[in-house]
């Protein structure tokens, strides 16, 4: 069966040559990122760099190194670049001006989870400027619903690069013989029902009220309140959860709680949430952070938290109205 390229596919999608150019040039610097990760255990880079990043998390090796290779490869068209593991903006033009693009990233998600190989990835959300700006910080809080494309790479038992441009969810798969991503899941969409959610419960006494009742509820099963049996999922890799909801349906939550309320929850907004939300509104899905959309979120910081509860559109209204009541 001829599956796609990314190129075909993006050509078939009449993706500019800018963005085509820029999006290539982040699957290039994933598929090497996916390498050092499968090497690492070989080069003895699965550990932690003694470092921390600014959000004041242990930094593994692979994080800066996933980090460097990013930004040595994505620059094309690019402004600034905005990393989850540098607490500067990183900027690339001294006059940024209009059809330039700002790419937020976040180089290893989910890093905790390799010395115990399981899976993590690479989040990466894209906005072109419309004018020209200051070469400031507070220039680049752009609000998600400003992004024209976001995706992830997930370095697992294959690696894979799910995308919008706009136009619906595309999945694809690196090939490892021709080193090409082939088209292998198109317009990826998320079922509006779900009987699955994925949240770390071990935080449940951290909770706010709803989070506690809904969950509580969701345990009742067939007898409670919710009328159905309930299945949990849990990775401690936003990419793997938000692959299998992508790929099965299925609400995450990573809400705000009393170990986390100071900083606004854990997740971050401009290169987690805001890119995780697009790619799941594109697929019929919804993203919320319990009381409002993550997209319309006026960011305040480039590393700025948010709630996150995103996934199958009616199980998110649901929670949603657990928030409102
Ligand atoms: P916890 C990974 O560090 C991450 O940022 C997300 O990928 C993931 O969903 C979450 O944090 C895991 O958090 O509380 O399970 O360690």
């Amino acid at each position: 069966m001829h599956q796609k390229t990314l190129r075909q596919e993006l050509d078939a999608q009449g993706t500019d040559a800018d963005l085509t150019r820029l999006i290539e040039d982040i699957a290039v610097a994933c598929a090497r990122i996916a390498d050092r990760v499968r090497h690492g255990a070989f080069a003895g880079t699965l550990g932690a760099a003694g470092t921390e990043n600014v959000q004041g998390e242990t930094q593994k090796e692979l994080d800066v190194i996933s980090d460097e290779i990013f930004a040595g490869i994505v620059s094309s068209g690019v402004a600034a670049l905005v990393s989850e593991e540098v607490d500067t903006v990183n900027w690339l033009k001294d006059k940024p001006q209009a059809g330039d693009f700002i790419v937020y990233y976040d180089p290893l998600d989910g890093s905790s989870n390799l010395d115990v190989n399981l899976s993590v990835g690479t989040i990466f959300s894209i906005v072109r400027l419309d004018e020209a700006i200051a070469r400031d910080d507070a220039a680049v809080r752009i609000a998600g619903t400003r992004q024209i494309a976001a995706g992830y790479a997930i370095y697992g038992p294959s690696t894979g690069l799910v995308l919008t441009v706009g136009q619906g969810v595309q999945g694809f798969t690196h090939h490892p013989g021709s080193g090409a991503f082939l088209l292998t899941a198109p317009d990826m969409r998320i079922p509006e029902e779900t009987q699955e959610f994925a949240i770390n419960a071990s935080r449940y006494d951290k909770w706010e009220p709803p989070v506690r009742t809904y969950i509580d509820d969701c345990l009742r099963g067939a007898n409670g309140p919710r009328d159905k049996t309930f299945n949990m999922r849990w990775c401690a890799s936003m990419v793997a959860d938000v692959h299998r909801i992508l790929t099965r349906g299925g609400v995450f939550l990573y809400p705000r709680d009393a170990g986390n309320a100071a900083q606004g929850g854990k997740l971050r907004l401009m290169y987690e949430a805001n890119p995780m939300g697009l790619l799941v509104e594109a697929a019929g899905g919804a993203a919320s952070t319990g009381r409002g959309r993550i997209l319309e979120v006026s960011p305040e910081g480039h590393h700025q938290r948010v709630p996150v509860i995103l996934g199958s559109k009616a199980e998110v209204a649901v929670i949603e109205e657990y928030h409102s009541s």
